[in-house]
């Protein structure tokens, strides 16, 4: 199949489940065309099956707000006719269903149908399109999706709750390449980071308000009274300069690392004892599931589908949102108890083959089959 694929480039959840599910796409032998505006971050490798087509947005002394939406519909319709695709997969809906229902009616002109698939990934849904600004176009561009799928359970309940949709919303799961996380750990570098032997505590995210970074920087220094150990904060984002500030208020500066973006995240995983993501919201959370594929247990909130990925009380736990003292008793418990440890860090594996991405992309294939021209399969 000639699969067009947009998404978001950076390091935010839905660009990395896009672009991973890209390549694996390319590997099985379909041709891939990443649509964006700017090579996707996880784009990492070279493969005779994908291509990359960026989205320019011409600037003019008259424009406040670059039109981003009308250069990606153009982009999107040059691709399609001239690599002739037989369907578009956009990845968050904002500004993509609507970008693509726009490509779609300029193709209809020509008269063909370019079927379109809506993968919606949270934020899109729980947040920012749930803003009266947004919400007619994202209704809208969502109904006239061909096929809508949604990263969670949870994620589909809350899109029915918050918007009129009239189409039946698929739950497709993320996924994670567990051989990728699930390598040996470099010893040498678990010596660097805790040189004693301490305990290593991770997390990872974009540093938005949604996910309460602070609160992990709380838990750890719960943590750290009772049990030597060392925090690893992987990311960036606006939260960062408050962390900064609560980590020296909280004295705990000596233990506490920010690494900033990372691409080998997995390197990090690999030598840590459990991850902490204690967001307000996660449609789905995969950054715990990529902790998991390295077999690191996962203390979380019960928020969104967390409870889908972390199952509670087997691959870690659950509490309530902002209940540090809750998250950092189980990190305690955890950290403490070497055989539980062992065991938890098994079933946080285990669980996370269960979201293979050998299992997921022949989901996603059988999806598009379903819209597929009668050669799109030879292609
Ligand atoms: O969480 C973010 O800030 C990034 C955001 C995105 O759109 O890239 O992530 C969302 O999509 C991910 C992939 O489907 C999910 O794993 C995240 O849980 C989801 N984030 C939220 O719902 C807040």
């Amino acid at each position: 199949m000639r699969i067009g694929i947009v998404c978001y480039p950076t390091f935010g959840g839905s660009g990395v489940v896009a672009t991973e599910l890209g390549k694996a796409l390319a590997d099985k032998g379909h041709s891939v065309h990443f649509i964006t505006y700017q090579q996707p971050v996880r784009l990492n490798v070279f493969s005779a099956n994908i291509y990359y087509h960026e989205v320019r947005v011409p600037t003019y002394p008259l424009f406040d707000y670059p039109p981003y939406e009308v250069a990606l519909a153009s982009t999107m319709v040059d691709v399609i006719k001239n690599h002739d695709l037989d369907l578009l997969h956009v990845h968050y809906a904002i500004p993509h269903a609507s970008a693509a229902y726009m490509a779609k009616q300029i193709i209809l002109k020509t008269g063909r149908n370019i079927p379109v698939i809506t993968t919606l990934h949270g934020t899109d849904i729980t947040l920012v399109g749930k803003d009266k600004t947004y919400e007619p176009v994202v209704t809208f561009s969502i109904n006239e999706s061909d096929a809508i799928t949604a990263v969670s359970q949870n994620l589909r309940e809350e899109t029915f709750r918050s918007f009129n949709i009239t189409k039946e919303i698929e739950v497709i799961y993320n996924f994670v390449d567990v051989s990728r996380f699930s390598k040996k750990p470099i010893d040498a570098f678990r010596k660097v980071i805790a040189p004693h032997n301490e305990k290593i505590l991770v997390h990872a995210s974009n540093f938005r308000s949604i996910k309460r970074v602070k609160d992990v920087v709380k838990i750890f220094a719960e943590v750290r009274k009772q049990v030597p150990s060392k925090l690893l904060m992987v990311g960036d984002g606006p939260e960062r300069p408050g962390v900064e500030e609560l980590i020296k208020d909280l004295n705990v500066h000596e233990d506490v690392r920010l690494v900033g973006k990372q691409e080998q995240i997995e390197e990090i995983l690999l030598v840590s004892d459990v991850f902490l993501l204690p967001s307000q919201y996660e449609s789905f959370g995969l950054a715990a599931l990529e902790a998991m594929a390295a077999h690191v247990p996962v203390i979380s909130t019960n928020a969104g589908g967390l409870p889908e990925v972390n199952l509670e009380g087997i691959t870690g736990y659950t509490a309530n949102i902002g209940d540090v003292a809750a998250m950092s008793e189980y990190a305690i418990n955890l950290l403490t108890n070497e055989a539980l440890l062992k065991t938890m860090k098994e079933n946080a594996y285990k669980q996370a083959v269960s979201f293979d991405i050998q299992n997921i992309v022949p989901v996603y294939e059988k999806l598009y089959s379903r819209f597929c021209r009668m050669d799109c399969g030879d292609k």
